[in-house]
């Protein structure tokens, strides 16, 4: 069994793995991730008790209990490079044993949700509203860091998205798929659609302040991507690495979010707050039963 070496795996004196600074037995196997730090409280103060609060950078985990359910709440920060972190820690809590530095012989899939923010695609899905992604196509780079495979149809898919956008050849898109277990429980009360992630909210996401957009199509294309059932719903800047990484560690995720910006009416949520806290109520509810 190939021991791995200390600059490859970082713990540090606490025993906690380097970014997130938690110890294997302070995560849960039901895990929400948030971008927003802030988001972590907002949460767990939902709890019936918390057992563990630990922070370190934009790092902040909180876990605890919702009745017989331990669940950790972890804050990734944004976009999908603080994404291979978070994902690769959270994996390695559950799956290595940091004692002999060698993968435990049984391995946890654990439960990831995210809970954040979005910007609608599609002018009936409305600010305030709910999607929970069915895919993450994702037109940052990350996954293609890792040796990947797509089943049929999301190469399908892809296909349809590459030959429908044409971004393929400028980006080099992916597609990963939502657990299917998890996602049959949001779908009452939630729009379902393909998540597009961007490795920027400005430039990446269509939105012009200052600068000149070099593909000035982006959301038209998006918006009006048709392939049988599959539309594109919303984006964001975590989706499609939690779903890529989350498949290839094993693990199950399921991407939740409340639009606050609607990008073809135009309009603003007027109280993201109340959006968001909408949001986690929605979904403890399903979690924790
Ligand atoms: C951008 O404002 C941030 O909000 C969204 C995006 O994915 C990005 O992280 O999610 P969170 O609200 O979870 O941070
Ligand atoms: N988060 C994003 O990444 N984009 C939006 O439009 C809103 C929230």
């Amino acid at each position: 069994m190939s021991v791995i070496p200390e600059s490859e795996l970082i713990i540090n004196s606490r025993g906690a793995v380097y970014h997130l600074d938690v110890k294997p037995e302070e995560l849960a196997p039901t895990v929400i991730t948030v971008g927003d730090p802030d988001r972590v409280e907002q949460i767990s103060k939902h709890f019936d008790s918390v057992e563990v609060k630990r922070q370190h950078r934009e790092f902040i985990t909180h876990t605890g209990f919702i009745g017989k359910k331990r669940i950790s709440v972890v804050s990734t920060g944004i976009g999908p490079d603080n994404i291979d972190i978070v994902l690769n820690e959270l994996d390695a809590l559950a799956n290595i044993d940091f004692a002999s530095r060698t993968i435990k012989p049984e391995l946890t899939s654990l439960q990831i949700f995210r809970i954040g923010t979005s910007g609608s695609l599609q002018a009936h899905i409305e600010v305030d509203s709910f999607v929970a992604g069915t895919h993450g196509i994702g037109i940052d780079n990350l996954l293609h860091y890792y040796r990947h495979e797509n089943n049929d149809e999301e190469k399908l898919l892809l296909r349809e998205f590459n030959a429908h956008t044409q971004l393929e050849g400028r980006l080099s898109p992916y597609i990963a798929s939502a657990a299917t277990s998890l996602l049959k429980k949001f779908v009452t009360g939630y729009h379902n659609g393909i998540t597009v992630t961007c490795p920027g909210f400005y430039g990446p996401q269509g939105r012009i302040l200052r600068l000149g957009l070099a593909n000035p199509e982006l959301i038209n294309r998006l918006t009006e991507f048709e392939y049988g059932n599959h539309r594109i719903s919303n984006f964001e800047m975590e989706t499609s690495a939690i779903y890529g990484l989350g498949k290839l560690l094993g693990h199950q995720c399921l991407s939740l979010n409340v639009i606050v910006a609607n990008r073809v009416t135009k309009k603003f949520t007027k109280d993201g707050a109340l959006a968001v806290q909408n949001l986690i109520t929605n979904t403890l509810e399903i979690i924790a039963q």
